[in-house]
């Protein structure tokens, strides 16, 4: 059931902060993704001139009342006092960040975990600790997350879709329209994007053109 849920908010997972937003307000890119259809969110406040203290307090807050109006989960990257502070609806961690184990103990077993894995071995290990989904990526050449490691490409994806069938799985990396179909059709659950949304012209669009080939593909 639990499995089931999340699979479904992965399908179009919008990854984004500030620094993310170019000239836009970030407000407003939050609110026309959740206008276009994305089905979960994640607050990744990072590089330069992100957010800290009561900024960024402030700033998950209003992302947080955005999430919950269009009843969309909210997940912190990698911040597990802030998650805990707002009682965010979970937490994802990278290989480099806190271990997933011990996040695990401070979220308790409710609020979802996700973790960013690049291969079998760390999926397996994500796995033990009890994480809900693993992020798979990167999956394309990607300009956003500048120390992201070697591209996988969809063949890692067939690969954890078929040693892990029931581990929830979402694709990030370079994700665009156009590559989106060949990732669900290799066994994601789903796609998580920063630029896809957040650099496009009309976000509300591109969030809604993203959900139908998804959807299309998964109903
Ligand atoms: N994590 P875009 S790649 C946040 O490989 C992030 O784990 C990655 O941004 C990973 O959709 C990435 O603009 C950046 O390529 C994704």
């Amino acid at each position: 059931m639990r499995n089931m849920e999340i699979k479904k908010a992965l399908r179009l997972y919008f990854v984004m902060g500030t620094p993310n937003s170019g000239s836009q307000d970030p407000l407003a890119i939050v609110e026309a993704a959740l206008r276009g259809g994305i089905t979960c969110f994640q607050l990744r406040e990072k590089g330069s001139n992100a957010l800290e203290g009561d900024a960024l307090l402030g700033f998950a807050k209003k992302c947080q009342a955005l999430c919950r109006l269009y009843r969309v989960p909210f997940i912190i990257n990698d911040d597990v006092d802030l998650a805990l502070a707002i009682n965010a609806d979970g937490v994802h961690v990278g290989q480099d960040d806190e271990q997933a184990d011990s996040v695990r103990q401070r979220i308790g077993p409710d609020k979802w975990l996700g973790v960013s894995t690049h291969n079998a071995q760390e999926v397996q290990l994500a796995q033990s600790i009890g994480a809900d989904y693993v992020g798979l990526g990167p999956i394309y050449p990607t300009s956003t997350k500048l120390d992201a490691s070697a591209v996988v490409g969809t063949t890692l994806v067939k690969e954890i879709h078929t040693a892990f069938p029931d581990m929830p799985i979402v694709a990030i990396g370079g994700i665009t329209l156009a590559t989106t179909g060949s990732i669900i059709q290799a066994g994601a659950d789903g796609v998580a994007v920063v630029s896809a949304i957040a650099s496009a012209k009309d976000p509300q669009y591109a969030a809604n053109d993203l959900s139908k080939t998804i959807h299309s593909l998964l109903e």
